[in-house]
């Protein structure tokens, strides 16, 4: 067999059905995106790409891994920035190459170039996906968390900054300082106002360090809201297979999406941005609408599906939504428990979303694994379940089903399924939920209610979702099968 090459920009034209469309010029730098995961390479990343080409622009894109995920740094600048996107969806595989991605930087260990970037003038926005724990918020308040020891260690260490609100906030200064204009700051994780949320942890930090800074921020700064929505799972050697199978080169870093993909944005961008309406983008004066819809109804059910699955034992989405039992429950949990508390535009049918939710969870091709959903539970269940769970208790209607499946999330922290076998807890507050996780139903309910920075006080102390989350975890312990297949109203 002859040894293939890798990407590489030298070699780019002999893809040609690989890369989209003629007419490309490479860009400057004009972006820095904070948190470069797959989920990035698959969706903005490939909106700019698309922008671009439509309509010009310097909007290239330099990554930033703040895990100092150097492998992942240097694989992607082995092959120049370069990678594919492996959609799967019914109708087969599409690879395709993306350019956008100029450069990669692994922090701390690149912290130089990112603070000469983040003050460059060329660079207009500043994007993140950093999930929802890279936020650093105290989720009562919406502050900045003190607590955090990142953030202690960045109020000590102002110029070493190693969270999202330290980063930003120095750059932010630095552009101050120099009379340079700021960035406008793009939050793209699933976060309800996931805009102004970034803004008030950033202010809440920058207030800490300098009361100006902060002020300063607060008037000048754009902080859009964005609803973003693709399915991305994890890598595997199925990818890199593919692209080797379409490209005759290797990819060591291509990433796996649905051909779906969806990004309402707020139209707020000072120091411009790129033509993203001209790759299919909704620019809209109010994101909340959407943003609510795709957090609750897709969100929402996606972590109730992985918490039944890894009771259950459905290891992907596919194979739990073609239980019947289960997509009835989910079927029936949108219709009439998530739904309903949508206010909505009268363009948007909620129930045909509800529909094209339920066909692109049954993408076979996909193998989105329900144990990479299950992750993070502690900072996942407030906005996509219990926001829900309290706007159907203020308006005193039932949360039968919605607590099913925060009644799984407990059942799932004692990291054992209904067959016995174990997997471990990926969660920011692992250490502290696993501690917590008492046999007893009731002792259960009692010990997690009590944690305040999930289960926010108004909603752990109303008796009617306290009993009916210790029900449902008494009906849990029959095995999660039998649970998903009861008859309810
Ligand atoms: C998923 C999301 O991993 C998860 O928690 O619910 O990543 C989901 O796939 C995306 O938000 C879809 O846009």
């Amino acid at each position: 067999m002859t040894a293939k090459p890798s990407l590489c920009r030298a070699a780019l034209d002999s893809l040609n059905d690989h890369v989209s469309g003629p007419g490309w010029r490479d860009p400057r730098i004009g972006i820095v995106h904070l948190g470069i995961g797959n989920f990035h390479r698959a969706h903005e990343a490939v909106y700019t790409e698309e922008a671009m080409l439509a309509a010009g622009g310097d909007w290239g894109i330099c990554g930033v891994t703040l895990q100092g995920d150097v492998a992942k740094r240097d694989a992607l600048m082995a092959q120049d920035g370069l990678y594919s996107v492996v959609e799967r969806g019914p109708e087969g595989v599409r690879v395709t190459v993306i350019r956008a991605l100029k450069e990669v930087l692994a922090m701390p260990f690149d912290r130089a170039r990112l603070v000469e970037l983040l003050a460059d003038g060329n660079v207009r926005i500043v994007s993140l996906t950093v999930t929802e724990k890279g936020y650093c918020r105290d989720t009562r308040t919406g502050d900045v968390d003190l607590d955090h020891t990142g953030i202690a260690h960045d109020l000590a260490h102002p110029e070493e900054p190693s969270t999202v609100p330290g980063i930003l906030a120095a750059a932010l200064r630095q552009r101050r300082n120099a009379g340079t204009p700021p960035f406008t700051v793009l939050s793209c994780d699933n976060l309800s106002h996931n805009g102004a949320a970034l803004k008030q942890a950033v202010v809440s930090f920058a207030r800490m360090l300098e009361p100006e800074l902060a002020d300063w921020i607060d008037a000048h700064v754009a902080f859009p809201s964005t609803m973003v929505d693709r399915i991305v799972p994890s890598t595997t050697d199925a990818e890199r297979e593919a692209a080797l199978r379409a490209l005759h080169t290797h990819d060591a870093v291509p990433v796996p999406c649905e051909p779906f993909r969806q990004w309402v944005i707020e139209d707020r961008f000072p120091a411009g941005r790129p033509a993203w309406e001209r790759a299919g983008a909704q620019l809209v004066d109010d994101v909340m609408p959407f943003e609510l819809a795709k957090l609750r109804m897709l969100n929402g059910t996606h972590s109730t599906l992985a918490y039944l699955s890894m009771l259950a034992g459905f290891a992907t989405i596919d194979e739990a939504i073609t239980h019947p039992p289960l997509k009835a429950l989910i079927h029936a949990m949108m219709t009439h428990e998530i739904a309903p508390t949508l206010d909505v535009p009268p363009s948007f049918d909620v129930l045909a979303y509800r529909d094209a939710l339920l066909a692109r969870y049954a993408n076979a091709a996909l193998k989105h694994r329900t144990a990479q959903i299950a992750m993070d539970g502690s900072q996942k269940i407030p906005p996509r379940l219990l926001a829900t769970i309290e706007a159907r208790l203020n308006a005193g209607q039932s949360i039968e089903r919605l607590t099913l499946a925060v009644a799984a999330w407990l059942v799932f922290l004692r990291g054992q399924a209904d067959d016995g076998t174990r997997y471990d807890i990926s969660d920011p507050m692992a250490a502290r939920l696993t501690a917590n996780a008492p046999a007893d139903p009731q002792q259960l309910v009692d010990t997690m209610l009590a944690i305040k920075e999930v289960f926010p006080p108004e909603l752990a102390n109303r008796e009617v979702f306290r009993r009916a989350l210790v029900d449902a975890v008494r009906l849990l312990q029959h095995g999660a099968r039998q649970a998903i297949a009861i008859e309810r109203d």
